[in-house]
């Protein structure tokens, strides 16, 4: 059976109904799904500016604007894999530990049947309990962390689970593999030369900023295929990694970022990469102008789902 598309453009307006992400079917309205988008819309681990709980429904509502067929990569990603919005799971914003344990426990419902599973946050700490699913289904993976900062912090106030914090801990938990762990894009004030100590002794490996400027797309893709090799890969996008000219709705902006248009080259290089798992957090409308940022983020999402709906076709016509 062929999958159930998107919602027609020509026939319904993209300004009107109650959709999932991109139009795409929810996932009680599918009998499976290889690939879901799901919205965690938690923000209690935030530092500074707070409002990412409603990342997600802005997320959606930009990506109304997205089309089936993705030229940069050459693929429909609709036709070559069911793609359906599972909606937004509730979790509790007054309890941290209960909100990370609901957010891996649906992680991992989710992902029943090897279906990938593709999260919009919500803060940062949502990171970690995606991470622990995906390691029960995959073992330690690699990360490929863009931000704008390390998150390999230790505590804030005395709290260790906090949108700081998400990568010590995946690291101290042993699920994330110390071999193949990168940062791309960070950059700003730091609290001290220890953050960078601390951050290299867990195995990280940095791509800042301006290394994306100098050494350009091409090498730094080249770079971090190289370090990843063929491990199951998780990605995991703050969207605060962009400068704020292209992602001001965000908590802890930093000047000096990447573009949108240098995130989304970095990511088509990665086709063909196992990759597992994804999420896209830190988008607070609240702080967006004209939905700058939740327009890159429709569109960093749709090219994830894209990479991960030509590599299920590549691994389907494999297997026939
Ligand atoms: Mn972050």
């Amino acid at each position: 059976m062929a999958p159930i598309g998107p919602i027609d453009s020509s026939k319904t307006p993209r300004y009107a109904g109650r959709d999932g992400f991109a139009r795409l079917p929810r996932l009680d309205q599918v009998d499976h799904a290889d690939i879901v988008v799901a919205g965690f819309p938690f923000d209690a681990g935030v530092s500074y500016r707070s409002g990412a709980r409603f990342g997600p429904n802005a997320i959606r509502e930009a990506s109304r604007l997205l089309r089936p067929y993705n030229p940069a990569l050459d693929v429909s990603p609709f036709e070559l894999a069911q793609v359906a919005d599972a909606g937004d799971v509730g979790v509790n914003p007054f309890n941290i530990g209960e909100a990370i344990d609901t957010i891996e426990e649906a992680a991992l419902e989710l992902t029943e049947d090897d279906t990938r599973l593709v999260t919009f946050g919500g803060d940062h700490t949502i990171a970690l309990p995606l991470l622990r699913a995906a390691a029960k289904r995959h073992g330690p993976v690699a990360l490929l962390h863009f931000d704008a900062h390390l998150d390999t912090w230790d505590t804030y106030f005395g709290a260790e689970y906090t949108h700081g914090t998400p990568f010590r801990r995946a690291f101290e938990e042993g699920i994330i593999d110390t071999e193949a762990l990168s940062h791309v894009g960070t950059r700003g004030p730091l609290y001290g030369k220890k953050d960078l100590e601390d951050d290299r002794r867990f195995g990280f490996g940095i791509v800042t900023s301006a290394d994306v400027y100098y050494q350009g797309v091409i090498e730094t893709v080249a770079k971090l295929r190289d370090r990843i090799g063929d491990r199951p890969l998780y990605i995991s996008i703050d969207i605060d990694v962009l400068d704020p000219a292209h992602a001001p709705g965000t908590g802890t902006p930093e000047a000096g970022g990447i573009t949108s248009r240098e995130i989304l080259e970095i990511l088509r290089g990665f086709r063909g990469l196992n990759i597992i798992g994804a999420d896209i957090v830190e988008v607070a409308p609240a702080y967006d102008h004209a939905e700058i940022t939740s327009v890159a983020a429709s569109h960093i999402a749709y090219d994830l789902v894209s990479l991960l709906a030509d590599k299920h076709a590549a691994e389907a016509g494999a297997d026939a």
